[in-house]
């Protein structure tokens, strides 16, 4: 299926829903806590996507005690400006991307290094995971009730890359901690929103970009990036949070279900992500628009591997310094990331 016509059934599900909700609504009683739950990027994304499932979860095992309101597409909140809307009590939920703040979240921005994920699936699962062993201080005002990553970037360009030459000099877009590995390769690392990005494409503003490969059909890239370079790079976090004292108002058996559903919305993003959202990109960039996989020789690989492992050296030394375990941190991840 099109990723138009899976958004327009996505959208005509989601209409549905909503219809029938009001039905009941009018029949039963009217939920007994609303949550509203903001995210800076679309509903059709796939955190947006996620957005959704968590509040129709939350609804169907609550029996329709919490009605969960969605603000998608920067409606109430902003990426940058999500967490402290959390404190200030504008969202009872926020969705952001702690990895766009390394400076904020210092600990947890360590999953965001060149570590080799091979997809979303693993890397959601090690951040989950990591977090709850590491509790780190980053998120100390805040109950997290999701957790995932997006899958590893990758190099999408005009013109084929197939070594570090081919990338000298060339202007790719790069958010957070993809700037250094893109610089670190050769490349001129251009930080711009996501938005911003198909005109800069378009313009050749940059002529190529690093991110997870989705963008090529839900922005339009592979219109112009015909090529993409298969060496997996760094990943983007996401995490929803509610202001601490917030949840801890909450019944306990709306706790719970909160509670369970962290334990579960990691996998599910990370397998809608992986197999449905990417693959689908893929496949319809290749059938639409002729896109390419470029593989590195073997020998190219491990140059670029050699190169990037500096970034992971450079983060440890830097967070030992600030008494954040950033040793234990990364050795846990990897340890993490290697169990099935
Ligand atoms: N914002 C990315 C990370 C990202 C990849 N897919 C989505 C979808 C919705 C929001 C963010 C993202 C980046 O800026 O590269």
């Amino acid at each position: 299926m099109l990723r138009s016509q899976i958004s327009r059934r996505v959208f005509t599900l989601a209409a549905s829903a909503a219809v029938l909700s009001l039905g009941l609504a009018a029949q039963a009683s009217a939920a007994e806590i609303t949550l509203k739950y903001a995210f800076f990027a679309p509903e059709g994304t796939f955190p947006g996507q996620q957005m959704l499932h968590w509040a129709e979860e939350m609804k169907k095992r609550t029996n329709g005690k919490v009605e969960v309101q969605t603000f998608p597409g920067g409606t109430l909140l902003g990426a940058r400006e999500m967490w402290d809307g959390v404190t200030m009590g504008i969202t009872d939920i926020g969705l952001s991307a702690p990895s766009y703040d390394p400076g904020r979240f210092p600990l947890s921005s360590g999953i965001a290094l060149p570590l080799g994920f091979p997809d979303a699936t693993t890397a959601s699962r090690v951040l989950w995971e990591v977090t709850n062993e590491f509790e780190p201080k980053e998120f100390e005002r805040f109950k997290v009730i999701a957790m995932f990553t997006s899958e590893p970037g990758y190099l999408m360009t005009r013109e084929p890359v197939r070594s570090e030459a081919d990338l000298k000099g060339m202007r790719v877009r790069a958010t957070g901690s993809g700037v250094p590995v893109i610089n670190a390769l050769g490349g001129s690392a251009v930080g711009m929103a996501m938005p911003e990005v198909p005109q800069a494409v378009q313009t050749g503003v940059v002529q190529g970009v690093m991110t997870s490969r989705e963008v090529l059909q839900d922005f339009r890239l592979a219109e112009n990036l015909k090529y993409v370079t298969d060496y997996p790079m760094v990943v983007t976090t996401f995490a929803a949070v509610m202001d601490k004292n917030r949840y801890e108002k909450l019944p306990d058996d709306v706790k719970q279900v909160i509670e369970e559903l962290g334990d579960e919305i990691h996998a599910w993003t990370g397998n809608y992500h992986d197999n449905k959202n990417v693959q689908g990109a893929l496949e319809w960039s290749a059938k639409e628009h002729g896109l390419q996989v470029v593989e590195l020789s073997g020998e190219e690989y491990g140059k670029w591997d050699k190169t990037l492992q500096p970034l992971v050296d450079q983060w440890i030394v830097e967070a030992d310094k600030k008494g954040l375990l950033g040793d234990k941190y990364i050795a846990r991840v990897v340890e993490l990331r290697d169990q099935q």
